[in-house]
């Protein structure tokens, strides 16, 4: 089954045993154990927050599915993006060398890491699939230092409840809830099926969050934010894809 339809049957399957009463039901559960997206408002509202909530409640612990060697794609698809900008360029020129990852909000020690110090402090690897929401997914080795533990390392306040994302683009920022970013298959990606990671997939670095849809796996990654609310980022819906329709809970 594919991963769209697999959340849809979750979401209507849910809805469905629950009648009215108990999306009522389930809203109320969702509001007690702060499983409410930060884009539950307007006509999506309900059927988001129960899909996040269900899954949340179902799914914390689970895994996205790993392949073997074996299956990854021969032909990986990056999706074409705008062109680069011109400090972009200057840093491919010096091999990124000098790239940075910005590192604030609620932690004990704001860092700007290069990529040589996110190497030192960790690496793993993991082949898993990209599944865009227009229906097209391939299949990859990812290589890259997880997120739980760059956050170890910069010191989280017990106060966090979301990590939020930006790339080089403008206005394209996403973001994942704790759960999700001290999942051990989130991880800022710096390699891709025995290589650095090539520029169309994403590199320098990339996050890449296994268990959600495509975009939220946004490249070319440069800053991280560490917040206890949403709210006052971007148009307060905890991305920028709402404002474009998607959702900001992507579970597959
Ligand atoms: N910075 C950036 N990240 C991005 C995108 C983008 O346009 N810009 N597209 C997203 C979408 S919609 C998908 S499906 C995946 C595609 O990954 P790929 O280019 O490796 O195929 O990247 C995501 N990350
Ligand atoms: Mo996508």
């Amino acid at each position: 089954m594919n991963p769209i339809s697999r959340r849809k049957l979750i979401t209507t399957g849910i809805a469905a045993t629950a009648g009215i009463a108990g999306l009522a039901a389930a809203d109320r559960l969702a509001q007690r154990y702060g499983l409410i997206p930060p884009d539950h408002s307007g006509i999506y509202g309900p059927g988001e927050t129960l899909t996040y909530a269900a899954q949340r409640l179902l799914t914390r612990h689970s895994l996205a599915r790993e392949f073997p060697r074996g299956m990854i794609s021969k032909a990986p698809f990056a999706n074409p993006v705008a062109p680069h900008d011109d400090q972009f360029k200057r840093l491919q020129a010096n091999n990124f060398t000098d790239w940075r990852l910005q590192i604030d909000g609620l932690v004990a020690h704001p860092a700007s890491l290069s990529l040589a110090d996110l190497k030192h402090l960790s690496t793993r690897s993991q082949i898993t699939e990209v599944a865009c929401e227009e229906g097209w997914s391939y299949i990859a080795e990812w290589i890259g230092t997880p997120l739980i533990d760059v956050l170890n390392a910069v010191g989280v306040s017990p106060h966090a409840r979301y990590v939020a994302y930006y790339a080089t683009e403008k206005g394209l920022w996403d973001s994942i809830d704790m759960a999700d970013a001290l999942h051990p298959q989130t991880l800022l990606t710096w390699g891709m099926n025995d290589n650095d990671l090539p520029v169309p997939f994403g590199g320098p670095l990339r996050i890449r969050v296994p268990r959600q849809l495509g975009y939220k796996s946004v490249k070319y990654l440069t800053r991280l934010t560490v917040t206890d609310s949403l709210k006052h980022f971007g148009k307060g819906l905890g991305s920028s894809s709402p404002e474009y329709g998607y959702s900001w809970y992507a579970g597959i």
